[in-house]
């Protein structure tokens, strides 16, 4: 059941998934994920934040925003051997991908020419790159994508309509140049947003129809549920339930049928059987490692344990997304992934 792409879904097209009976949404996703991704593959990416708090944004569910105190320990940007230290040990335990993400507006010139070298040194380890660092211009995109950065991670977070309600600093049309700016650069997007922030399934709805209706599908879409942040305006939000959330997996899936869909923060909070059911939904990539930016995440020997026991293998990498081949290529074998469980 492959599907046809399409950057035309109206309103009433993705309510009538998510109303669907869960075994019939379910079984849907599940067949068009198994046509185009192999659904026993995981891509496993792992986070650090290397520039920590006091950010001017006042993202209403961020540890970081400067407007909120929420006792977070802030860090000045880490020295690029010290990202280059951490994204070994990643690698070493089997992530693919190393994401790096700072709490800024957008980079600065003083900055910008160490965020390239943060590249240009995990490129070289043999890892995929990622960094998510605010807005940029056309130039410092441009700039990145010539140091071989693989993806950029600038989310829209939820719809259009309830983006006023959770950031005040900077609006969803600013979100969306900086995402053309990626795009024309040939870096690849990574666009998702969060759940669970008091949003109505409305807006749900508008926020994946909004993703899917971006001129080209974000290659990878996170799908966050709330981690709620002492201190932060979304502290005390309510619970989504979890079969909502994995209603959400399921319906990214149908509608971008061959991006990774990342099933990101919040697993913490959610048993197994939830996230057996989100990777039978469609999602094929995970957070890996304790920690996500500021905020923990499972275990890795967690992690492990979970994909033996559901036959998941990390996904198998061999070439960045520029066609480039991997210093060498990582496999389930080769990744580290089972050998840090033997540890
Ligand atoms: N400052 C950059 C930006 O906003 O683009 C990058 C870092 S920001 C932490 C990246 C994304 O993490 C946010 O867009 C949001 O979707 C997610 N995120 C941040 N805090 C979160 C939380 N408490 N719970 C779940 N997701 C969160
Ligand atoms: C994304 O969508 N989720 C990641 C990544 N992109 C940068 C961040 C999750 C952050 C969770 C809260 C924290 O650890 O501060
Ligand atoms: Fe700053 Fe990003 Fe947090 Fe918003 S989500 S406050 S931009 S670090």
């Amino acid at each position: 059941m492959t599907a046809t792409l399409r950057h035309d879904w109206t309103f009433e097209e993705v309510k009538a998934l998510f109303d669907k009976p869960f075994n019939d949404l379910l079984f849907q996703a599940h067949s068009i994920h198994r046509a185009h991704f192999d659904p026993n593959a995981v891509q496993v990416s792992t986070l650090l934040s290397i520039k920590t708090g006091a950010c001017p944004e006042d993202c209403k569910y961020c540890s970081q925003s400067g407007h909120y105190n929420t006792e977070l320990e802030k860090e000045k940007l880490l020295a690029v051997e010290k990202v280059l230290e951490e994204a070994r040990k990643a690698k070493a335990s089997g992530a693919s991908r190393f994401c790096m993400g700072a709490a800024w507006k957008h980079p600065s010139k003083k900055d910008f020419p160490l965020v390239l070298d943060m590249v240009r040194g995990v490129r070289a380890l043999g890892m995929e790159t990622c960094m998510t660092l605010g807005a940029l211009s056309e130039a410092q995109t441009m700039a990145l994508a010539e140091a071989g950065l693989d993806y950029y991670n600038h989310n829209i977070d939820t719809s259009r309509d309830y983006y006023k309600t959770i950031i005040s600093t900077r609006t969803f049309e600013d979100r969306l140049d900086t995402l053309a700016h990626v795009r024309d650069a040939g870096i690849k997007v990574c666009c998702g947003g969060i759940v669970g922030m008091g949003e109505e399934a409305d807006d749900r709805i508008d926020f994946l129809r909004e993703l899917a209706n971006l001129p080209v599908h974000p290659d990878s879409v996170p799908i966050n549920n709330l981690v709620k942040i002492k201190g932060t305006p979304l502290e005390h939000a309510e619970d989504l339930d979890p079969f909502d959330f994995i209603r959400m997996i399921a319906v990214a899936r149908i509608l971008m049928p061959q991006s990774h869909v990342r099933l990101s923060a919040g697993r913490e909070e959610m048993n197994d059987q939830t996230q057996a059911l989100c990777f039978f939904a469609g999602a094929n990539s995970i957070f890996y490692g304790e920690k996500l930016l500021t905020t923990s995440n499972p275990l890795e020997n967690d992690d492990m344990q979970l994909f033996r026991r559901l036959g998941i293998h990390p996904e198998t990498v061999t070439e960045h997304t520029d066609g480039k081949p991997l210093l060498e290529p990582v496999t389930p074998e080769a990744s580290g992934f089972y050998n840090a469980m033997a540890r």
